[in-house]
């Protein structure tokens, strides 16, 4: 049962809460576990430690990702805010709201902004997030709401002048078929005065890919590591982490960072959540997460078989990252 409340010009609508998604989740873990290549869902990640650890991640210097779409945000937000006209702001996995911030400058700048919908699981990160930006921002209304990008599209304010962001390349961590399935389902909730920005990581020199994801402070590993901690604690598993390496490599044939924990040796892991014993041999990968690197045709193609166009491409300097501003293609339906 959705749960809402309003607190100091803050309304914060509940429509799951960790504790709703967790049957999903867990079957999700059981699936992945037994998959061909076994892995585990990348929420996993993101408990209150590894966010905190992602946010050290984005200030690295090999992670070059954020820096590259604040570059690019920096220089066209106020042309984004000229296009779009935007009274409302979505961010999708908002998380602390950091680059999404120079968006809300523009369109608090140029006038048209009355409301920030920010959308994220976590919801003590997104009321933390929430109060911060209604502090910072008083002329505009923020309506936070704590779901889940992939399955409460429909719960959005209702359409008409909505810019939908959804920053930081995340979409990269969506499986194929996923992100097929998500942006077709964007599509249908896009109406024809909304759009959608996503920023994308692309495909380049795989020394400096690898980089990104093997950084010298070892923090992204114990980012990746974080997750086996947490499913020992949430669900009585028994992963050792002395029994696995970690492994972030590139995958050319499907052009995404493969982000695995091997095993040094053949072993078994208990989860007694699920009465569950998981074999594992020697030099097995468990995958923790794919973040996959676009290249410009691919990612128009893509979003035209889900039934939207690529009004704009924006890259940065170098050419390393992408902005894309994305509308409903006006051939397809209404
Ligand atoms: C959140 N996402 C865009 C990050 C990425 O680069 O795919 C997650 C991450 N994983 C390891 N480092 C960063």
């Amino acid at each position: 049962m959705p749960r809402a409340s309003t607190e100091q010009g803050v309304r914060v609508d509940v429509l799951r809460n960790e504790a709703d998604g967790r049957p999903a989740l867990y079957e999700a873990t059981f699936r992945s576990l037994h998959a061909e290549v076994k892995g585990l869902p990348a929420v996993w990640l993101y408990d209150e430690r590894g966010s905190r650890m992602y946010e050290q991640i984005t200030r690295l210097p090999e992670y070059y990702l954020t820096r590259r779409e604040d570059e690019i945000l920096r220089a066209r937000s106020a042309e984004i805010a000229k296009r779009t006209q935007a009274r409302t702001l979505v961010e999708l996995g908002a998380g602390t709201a950091k680059n999404t911030r120079l968006l809300l400058d523009a369109l608090d700048t140029a006038g048209t902004l009355e409301r920030f919908v920010p959308l994220d699981v976590s919801e003590q990160t997104l009321r933390a997030s929430a109060q911060a930006i209604a502090a910072a921002y008083p002329r505009v209304f923020v309506h936070a709401i704590v779901g889940d990008f992939e399955r409460d599209l429909d719960a959005l304010p209702p359409p008409g002048r909505r810019l939908i962001a959804f920053l930081g390349g995340t979409i990269g961590n969506l499986y194929p078929g996923q992100r097929g399935r998500f942006l077709t389902t964007l599509a249908t909730v896009l109406a024809r005065d909304d759009a959608f920005l996503v920023g994308i990581d692309l495909v380049k020199d795989v020394a400096r890919l690898e980089a990104a994801y093997n950084d010298s402070q070892g923090v992204t590993e114990v980012f990746v590591r974080n997750a086996l901690t947490a499913l020992n604690r949430e669900l009585g598993a028994t992963f050792d982490q002395r029994r696995f390496v970690y492994e972030a490599r590139w995958d050319p044939e499907h052009e995404w960072m493969d982000i695995a924990l091997r095993t040094r040796q053949a072993h078994t892991v208990s989860i007694r959540a699920f009465e569950l014993d998981v074999a594992f041999e020697e030099c097995e990968p468990l995958r923790v997460e794919i973040s996959s690197k676009f290249r410009r045709e691919q990612f128009e193609l893509e979003a035209a078989q889900a039934g939207l166009r690529v009004e704009s491409w924006w890259t940065d300097r170098a050419g390393d990252f992408a902005g894309a501003l994305v509308l409903r293609d006006a051939s397809t339906g209404s």
